[in-house]
């Protein structure tokens, strides 16, 4: 169970970590799936070329070309993802969270492990995850489990407190709606940022307009992170968008 203090710092500052959430034989069991994952290249997945961020390869030809970001559809790649989601504890805090009972796992946001690899990962600019979201009302949360340590040298997540917030213009992102780094009212922005360093085990609970970003993997070690949306069931995707693409699950 989150504390008070716990609910009251998530609506104030848009995330919360809770501390060693989870049991280390899960964390030990969801991380030898996720390597057996990766090292067959089950589909599917998503590659670095294919966002084309910063440090991306330049095609897959390119070296590092076959780089995986994201092994994709996280609940239906293995049930043990998609008992973890489904987590007594995570459904709690969600809960708490939302201020609501009945909670929905989205199965076409995040749903993912992302796999920052040393040599060839990129770098996520600044943004909301709301951006590329349909819903009724833009009120979701992601939970973010670190399968090992995350930090500045991994590429950790970096977030602006309290920016989900935020209402900002649209002039001040770029075509892709990340923030432009070319203006000084988002450069004394991003000035707030924090970083976000987590321990195996750690989850990580963030509003879906909270600013974030994160840098590249500059180790030599490959992170592992297992990431979800949830929603108020009542809350809905709209209807032919790629939120409405796959029903969500009741937790
Ligand atoms: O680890 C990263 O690069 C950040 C990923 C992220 O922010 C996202 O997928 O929305």
């Amino acid at each position: 169970m989150l504390t008070t203090a716990d609910v009251s710092g998530f609506h104030e500052n848009g995330f919360i970590v809770a501390k060693g959430l989870v049991p280390d034989t899960t964390r030990a069991e969801l991380q030898l799936i996720a390597e057996s994952h990766l090292q067959q290249n089950l589909a599917p997945i998503e590659y670095e070329v294919d966002v084309q961020y910063p440090g991306s390869p330049l095609g897959s030809e390119a070296p590092g070309g076959a780089t995986a970001r994201r092994l994709l559809q996280a609940c239906s790649r293995h049930l043990a993802f998609r008992n973890w989601a489904a987590d007594a504890n995570i459904k709690t805090c969600l809960q708490q969270l939302f201020s609501l009972k009945n909670i929905g796992l989205s199965q076409c946001h995040h749903n993912c492990i992302m796999t920052k690899q040393p040599g060839f990962s990129s770098a996520t600019l600044w943004h909301q995850d709301i951006r590329y979201w349909d819903f009724d009302q833009e009120n979701l949360i992601s939970a973010w489990l670190a399968l090992g340590d995350e930090d500045r040298k991994n590429g950790c997540l970096r977030v602006i407190p309290g920016s989900h917030r935020m209402v900002l213009e649209p002039g001040r992102f770029d075509a892709a709606m990340f923030l432009r780094a070319d203006l000084a009212e988002n450069k004394a922005l991003i000035k707030c940022a924090e970083k976000v360093e987590l321990k195996a085990g750690d989850m990580l609970f963030f509003h879906s307009k909270l600013f974030h970003a994160a840098g590249r993997n500059l180790t030599d070690t490959i992170k592992y992170s297992v990431v979800f949306t949830y929603h108020d069931v009542d809350n809905h995707p709209i209807a032919s968008t790629r939120s409405a693409r796959f029903p969500s699950i009741k937790i």
